[in-house]
Protein backbone atom coordinates (compact mmCIF):
# COMPACT_ATOMS: atom_id res chain seq x y z
CA UNK A 1 0.00 0.00 0.00
CA UNK A 2 1.27 3.49 -1.16
CA UNK A 3 1.98 5.94 2.02
CA UNK A 4 0.70 9.19 2.07
CA UNK A 5 2.91 12.14 1.41
CA UNK A 6 3.68 14.35 4.74
CA UNK A 7 5.91 17.63 5.05
CA UNK A 8 6.82 16.82 8.86
CA UNK A 9 8.50 20.64 9.94
CA UNK A 10 11.15 19.79 11.84
CA UNK A 11 11.79 22.88 14.61
CA UNK A 12 15.31 24.27 15.35
CA UNK A 13 15.97 24.59 18.50
CA UNK A 14 14.31 21.90 20.16
CA UNK A 15 15.55 19.46 22.99
CA UNK A 16 18.02 19.42 25.46
CA UNK A 17 19.40 22.61 26.51
CA UNK A 18 22.85 23.77 28.49
CA UNK A 19 21.48 23.13 31.95
CA UNK A 20 19.73 19.68 31.34
CA UNK A 21 22.58 18.14 29.83
CA UNK A 22 25.01 19.37 32.50
CA UNK A 23 22.55 18.21 34.92
CA UNK A 24 22.01 14.59 33.68
CA UNK A 25 25.97 14.26 33.10
CA UNK A 26 26.40 15.09 37.12
CA UNK A 27 24.27 12.25 37.70
CA UNK A 28 26.25 10.32 35.54
CA UNK A 29 29.83 11.19 36.95
CA UNK A 30 28.52 10.93 40.67
CA UNK A 31 27.60 7.31 39.90
CA UNK A 32 31.17 6.81 38.47
CA UNK A 33 32.50 8.81 41.61
CA UNK A 34 30.57 7.09 44.49
CA UNK A 35 29.24 3.97 43.28
CA UNK A 36 25.61 3.11 43.49
CA UNK A 37 23.01 4.34 45.23
CA UNK A 38 23.14 7.79 44.90
CA UNK A 39 20.34 9.95 46.00
CA UNK A 40 18.63 12.81 43.71
CA UNK A 41 16.31 14.95 44.99
CA UNK A 42 13.28 15.40 42.42
CA UNK A 43 13.34 14.40 39.35
CA UNK A 44 16.91 15.91 37.88
CA UNK A 45 14.48 17.05 34.70
CA UNK A 46 10.99 16.40 33.91
CA UNK A 47 11.29 13.24 31.97
CA UNK A 48 10.42 10.06 32.33
CA UNK A 49 12.80 8.63 30.06
CA UNK A 50 15.63 10.31 31.02
CA UNK A 51 14.76 9.12 35.22
CA UNK A 52 14.29 5.73 34.12
CA UNK A 53 17.66 5.57 32.70
CA UNK A 54 19.37 6.77 35.63
CA UNK A 55 17.55 5.06 37.85
CA UNK A 56 18.66 1.71 35.92
CA UNK A 57 22.12 2.52 36.37
CA UNK A 58 21.73 3.06 40.38
CA UNK A 59 20.33 6.56 40.70
CA UNK A 60 17.58 6.83 43.43
CA UNK A 61 15.04 9.75 43.60
CA UNK A 62 13.12 10.59 45.97
CA UNK A 63 11.22 14.31 46.31
CA UNK A 64 12.66 15.46 49.92
CA UNK A 65 16.01 15.65 51.53
CA UNK A 66 14.60 13.27 54.76
CA UNK A 67 14.15 10.15 52.44
CA UNK A 68 17.77 10.03 52.12
CA UNK A 69 20.45 8.21 54.50
CA UNK A 70 23.06 10.34 55.34
CA UNK A 71 26.01 8.45 54.02
CA UNK A 72 25.18 8.21 50.52
CA UNK A 73 25.77 11.51 48.07
CA UNK A 74 22.21 13.13 47.05
CA UNK A 75 22.09 15.47 43.99
CA UNK A 76 19.71 18.47 43.67
CA UNK A 77 17.69 18.87 40.35
CA UNK A 78 18.31 20.97 37.63
CA UNK A 79 15.03 23.23 39.01
CA UNK A 80 17.27 24.60 41.78
CA UNK A 81 16.56 24.14 45.64
CA UNK A 82 15.28 26.36 48.47
CA UNK A 83 18.44 27.09 50.62
CA UNK A 84 17.13 25.44 53.71
CA UNK A 85 17.75 22.44 52.10
CA UNK A 86 21.78 22.29 50.99
CA UNK A 87 21.81 23.76 54.75
CA UNK A 88 20.14 20.76 56.06
CA UNK A 89 22.60 18.53 53.96
CA UNK A 90 24.97 20.05 55.55
CA UNK A 91 23.57 19.99 58.78
CA UNK A 92 23.53 16.05 58.39
CA UNK A 93 27.08 16.35 57.29
CA UNK A 94 26.03 14.58 54.00
CA UNK A 95 28.00 14.97 50.93
CA UNK A 96 25.61 16.83 48.36
CA UNK A 97 26.13 18.13 44.27
CA UNK A 98 24.09 20.87 43.54
CA UNK A 99 22.69 20.31 39.77
CA UNK A 100 20.69 23.62 39.42
CA UNK A 101 21.33 25.05 36.63
CA UNK A 102 23.70 27.98 36.25
CA UNK A 103 20.81 30.02 34.45
CA UNK A 104 18.55 29.35 37.74
CA UNK A 105 20.94 30.17 39.80
CA UNK A 106 21.76 33.62 38.18
CA UNK A 107 18.06 34.19 39.56
CA UNK A 108 18.89 33.08 42.82
CA UNK A 109 21.87 35.35 43.51
CA UNK A 110 19.39 38.31 42.15
CA UNK A 111 16.62 37.60 44.54
CA UNK A 112 19.19 37.47 47.27
CA UNK A 113 20.98 41.05 46.19
CA UNK A 114 17.55 43.07 45.80
CA UNK A 115 16.56 41.49 49.67
CA UNK A 116 20.07 42.78 51.09
CA UNK A 117 19.28 46.26 49.09
CA UNK A 118 15.78 46.26 51.21
CA UNK A 119 13.94 45.62 48.31
CA UNK A 120 10.66 43.46 48.53
CA UNK A 121 10.96 40.79 45.81
CA UNK A 122 8.15 39.97 43.51
CA UNK A 123 8.24 36.21 41.48
CA UNK A 124 6.55 35.65 38.27
CA UNK A 125 6.13 31.90 37.75
CA UNK A 126 4.30 29.02 38.54
CA UNK A 127 2.62 27.83 41.73
CA UNK A 128 4.34 24.52 43.20
CA UNK A 129 6.55 24.23 40.27
CA UNK A 130 10.08 23.55 42.37
CA UNK A 131 11.68 25.70 40.49
CA UNK A 132 9.50 28.52 41.55
CA UNK A 133 9.58 27.07 45.38
CA UNK A 134 13.34 26.80 44.88
CA UNK A 135 13.83 30.34 43.77
CA UNK A 136 11.16 31.68 46.27
CA UNK A 137 13.35 29.89 48.54
CA UNK A 138 16.50 31.81 48.63
CA UNK A 139 14.59 34.12 50.71
CA UNK A 140 12.58 33.91 54.39
CA UNK A 141 9.49 32.59 54.31
CA UNK A 142 6.58 35.78 53.46
CA UNK A 143 9.76 37.71 51.92
CA UNK A 144 8.31 36.94 48.09
CA UNK A 145 4.85 37.52 46.68
CA UNK A 146 3.70 35.28 43.96
CA UNK A 147 2.51 36.73 40.84
CA UNK A 148 1.52 33.96 38.17
CA UNK A 149 -1.18 35.93 36.08
CA UNK A 150 -1.56 39.71 35.04
CA UNK A 151 -5.14 39.62 37.18
CA UNK A 152 -2.53 38.71 40.19
CA UNK A 153 -0.73 42.22 39.79
CA UNK A 154 -3.43 44.21 41.21
CA UNK A 155 -3.79 41.85 44.36
CA UNK A 156 -0.35 42.79 44.91
CA UNK A 157 -0.09 43.90 48.79
CA UNK A 158 3.19 45.59 48.76
CA UNK A 159 5.12 46.70 52.23
CA UNK A 160 6.27 49.73 50.34
CA UNK A 161 5.28 49.87 46.22
CA UNK A 162 8.30 52.22 45.83
CA UNK A 163 10.63 49.57 47.33
CA UNK A 164 10.08 46.49 45.08
CA UNK A 165 11.94 44.33 42.28
CA UNK A 166 10.80 41.34 40.72
CA UNK A 167 12.45 38.29 39.05
CA UNK A 168 11.06 35.32 36.97
CA UNK A 169 10.91 31.34 36.26
CA UNK A 170 13.18 30.71 33.82
CA UNK A 171 10.98 28.48 31.63
CA UNK A 172 7.53 30.93 31.36
CA UNK A 173 5.88 31.86 27.96
CA UNK A 174 7.46 35.24 26.66
CA UNK A 175 4.64 36.61 25.46
CA UNK A 176 2.61 35.91 28.77
CA UNK A 177 5.13 37.31 30.84
CA UNK A 178 5.50 40.54 28.73
CA UNK A 179 2.51 41.45 29.63
CA UNK A 180 2.63 40.77 33.51
CA UNK A 181 5.81 42.80 33.67
CA UNK A 182 3.94 45.60 32.00
CA UNK A 183 1.10 45.85 34.39
CA UNK A 184 3.62 45.44 37.16
CA UNK A 185 5.81 48.82 35.66
CA UNK A 186 1.95 50.06 35.39
CA UNK A 187 1.02 49.84 38.93
CA UNK A 188 4.53 50.00 40.64
CA UNK A 189 6.66 52.77 38.21
CA UNK A 190 9.31 51.74 40.56
CA UNK A 191 9.76 48.66 40.45
CA UNK A 192 13.55 47.09 39.64
CA UNK A 193 13.74 44.22 37.95
CA UNK A 194 16.05 42.38 35.10
CA UNK A 195 16.25 44.28 31.56
CA UNK A 196 12.87 42.07 30.50
CA UNK A 197 12.94 39.09 32.24
CA UNK A 198 15.10 35.94 33.71
CA UNK A 199 12.92 33.85 31.03
CA UNK A 200 16.86 31.62 29.61
CA UNK A 201 18.07 31.06 26.28
CA UNK A 202 17.11 27.90 25.40
CA UNK A 203 13.08 28.68 26.71
CA UNK A 204 13.02 31.94 23.89
CA UNK A 205 14.50 29.74 21.43
CA UNK A 206 11.92 27.08 21.50
CA UNK A 207 9.39 29.31 21.65
CA UNK A 208 10.54 31.29 18.79
CA UNK A 209 11.42 28.21 16.41
CA UNK A 210 7.11 27.24 17.06
CA UNK A 211 6.10 30.54 16.37
CA UNK A 212 7.65 30.40 13.37
CA UNK A 213 6.58 26.52 12.67
CA UNK A 214 3.20 26.41 13.54
CA UNK A 215 1.48 28.85 10.85
CA UNK A 216 3.08 26.05 8.24
CA UNK A 217 1.56 23.41 10.26
CA UNK A 218 -1.98 21.22 10.32
CA UNK A 219 -1.23 19.35 13.13
CA UNK A 220 1.89 20.19 15.81
CA UNK A 221 3.40 17.66 18.70
CA UNK A 222 5.68 18.93 21.26
CA UNK A 223 8.23 15.92 22.92
CA UNK A 224 8.11 16.49 26.58
CA UNK A 225 6.40 15.34 29.72
CA UNK A 226 3.39 16.74 31.62
CA UNK A 227 5.08 18.14 34.48
CA UNK A 228 7.34 19.98 32.13
CA UNK A 229 6.62 23.71 32.33
CA UNK A 230 8.85 25.01 29.76
CA UNK A 231 7.40 21.98 27.43
CA UNK A 232 3.88 22.70 27.83
CA UNK A 233 4.34 26.21 27.06
CA UNK A 234 5.76 25.39 23.75
CA UNK A 235 1.97 23.90 23.37
CA UNK A 236 0.17 27.45 23.82
CA UNK A 237 2.84 28.62 22.26
CA UNK A 238 1.85 26.58 18.91
CA UNK A 239 -2.11 26.41 19.27
CA UNK A 240 -1.79 30.76 19.75
CA UNK A 241 0.40 30.75 16.66
CA UNK A 242 -1.84 28.95 14.58
CA UNK A 243 -2.03 25.50 14.77
CA UNK A 244 -5.35 24.75 16.71
CA UNK A 245 -4.25 21.19 17.41
CA UNK A 246 -0.97 21.24 19.24
CA UNK A 247 -0.20 18.33 21.42
CA UNK A 248 1.91 17.05 24.05
CA UNK A 249 2.88 13.66 23.83
CA UNK A 250 6.06 12.00 25.75
CA UNK A 251 6.47 9.29 23.47
CA UNK A 252 5.32 7.62 20.06
CA UNK A 253 2.60 5.10 21.51
CA UNK A 254 1.11 8.58 23.11
CA UNK A 255 0.51 9.95 19.16
CA UNK A 256 -3.39 9.76 18.70
CA UNK A 257 -3.38 9.00 15.17
CA UNK A 258 -7.06 9.45 14.66
CA UNK A 259 -6.85 12.95 15.30
CA UNK A 260 -4.06 13.55 13.16
CA UNK A 261 -5.87 11.93 9.97
CA UNK A 262 -6.02 13.57 6.76
CA UNK A 263 -3.02 16.08 7.89
CA UNK A 264 -0.76 17.02 5.00
CA UNK A 265 1.84 18.52 7.67
CA UNK A 266 2.89 17.79 11.10
CA UNK A 267 5.16 20.39 13.28
CA UNK A 268 7.09 18.45 15.64
CA UNK A 269 9.69 20.20 18.69
CA UNK A 270 10.59 19.29 22.39
CA UNK A 271 10.97 20.63 25.19
CA UNK A 272 14.35 21.40 27.02
CA UNK A 273 14.36 18.07 29.09
CA UNK A 274 13.22 15.87 26.02
CA UNK A 275 16.09 13.22 24.64
CA UNK A 276 16.55 13.36 21.12
CA UNK A 277 16.18 9.42 21.28
CA UNK A 278 11.98 10.38 21.83
CA UNK A 279 12.04 12.66 18.80
CA UNK A 280 13.43 10.19 16.65
CA UNK A 281 11.18 7.55 17.81
CA UNK A 282 8.58 10.02 17.37
CA UNK A 283 9.62 11.38 13.36
CA UNK A 284 10.51 7.33 12.81
CA UNK A 285 6.57 6.52 13.96
CA UNK A 286 5.55 8.63 10.94
CA UNK A 287 7.76 7.10 8.57
CA UNK A 288 6.12 4.09 9.24
CA UNK A 289 2.87 5.44 8.16
CA UNK A 290 3.91 8.04 5.85
CA UNK A 291 6.05 9.25 3.26
CA UNK A 292 8.04 11.45 4.73
CA UNK A 293 9.49 14.55 3.31
CA UNK A 294 11.60 16.21 6.68
CA UNK A 295 11.81 20.44 6.55
CA UNK A 296 13.85 22.11 9.09
CA UNK A 297 12.54 25.36 10.51
CA UNK A 298 15.55 26.81 12.46
CA UNK A 299 15.22 30.26 13.84
CA UNK A 300 18.63 30.17 15.95
CA UNK A 301 21.83 28.22 16.22
CA UNK A 302 22.27 27.59 19.88
CA UNK A 303 26.69 27.01 20.96
CA UNK A 304 25.64 27.12 25.02
CA UNK A 305 27.49 24.62 27.06
CA UNK A 306 27.38 24.41 30.93
CA UNK A 307 30.92 23.21 32.07
CA UNK A 308 30.43 19.85 34.04
CA UNK A 309 32.88 19.96 37.51
CA UNK A 310 35.89 17.62 35.94
CA UNK A 311 35.95 16.35 39.88
CA UNK A 312 32.66 16.59 41.85
CA UNK A 313 33.88 18.84 44.92
CA UNK A 314 32.53 17.80 48.21
CA UNK A 315 30.83 20.58 50.24
CA UNK A 316 33.38 21.76 53.11
O1 LIG B 1 10.37 23.24 32.32
P1 LIG B 1 10.55 22.80 33.70
O2 LIG B 1 11.07 23.92 34.59
O3 LIG B 1 9.33 22.18 34.30
O4 LIG B 1 11.72 21.72 33.78
P2 LIG B 1 12.22 20.60 32.80
O5 LIG B 1 11.17 20.11 31.91
O6 LIG B 1 12.91 19.60 33.66
O7 LIG B 1 13.29 21.31 31.87
C1 LIG B 1 14.51 21.72 32.34
C2 LIG B 1 14.46 23.10 32.88
C3 LIG B 1 14.98 23.14 34.27
C4 LIG B 1 15.12 24.49 34.81
O8 LIG B 1 14.91 25.53 34.24
FE1 LIG C 1 18.77 26.21 32.33
FE2 LIG C 1 17.01 27.25 30.64
FE3 LIG C 1 17.62 24.72 30.48
FE4 LIG C 1 16.21 25.61 32.55
S1 LIG C 1 15.55 25.55 30.42
S2 LIG C 1 17.91 24.16 32.61
S3 LIG C 1 17.15 27.64 32.84
S4 LIG C 1 19.03 26.43 30.13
Amino acid sequence: MTKPPLTLYLAAPRGFCAGVDRAIKIVEMALQKWGAPVYVRHEIVHNKYVVDSLRDKGAVFVEELDECPDDRPVIFSAHGVPKAVPAEAAKREMIYVDATCPLVSKVHIEAARHHENGLQMIMIGHEGHPETIGTMGQLPEGEVLLVETVADVAKVDARDPERLAFVTQTTLSVDDTIDIVAALHARFPKIVGPHKEDICYATTNRQEAVKAMAPKCDAMLVVGAPNSSNSRRLVEVGSKAGCAYSQLVQRAPDIDWRALDGIASIGITAGASAPEELINEVIDAFRDRYEVTVEMVETAVENVEFKVPRVLRVPA
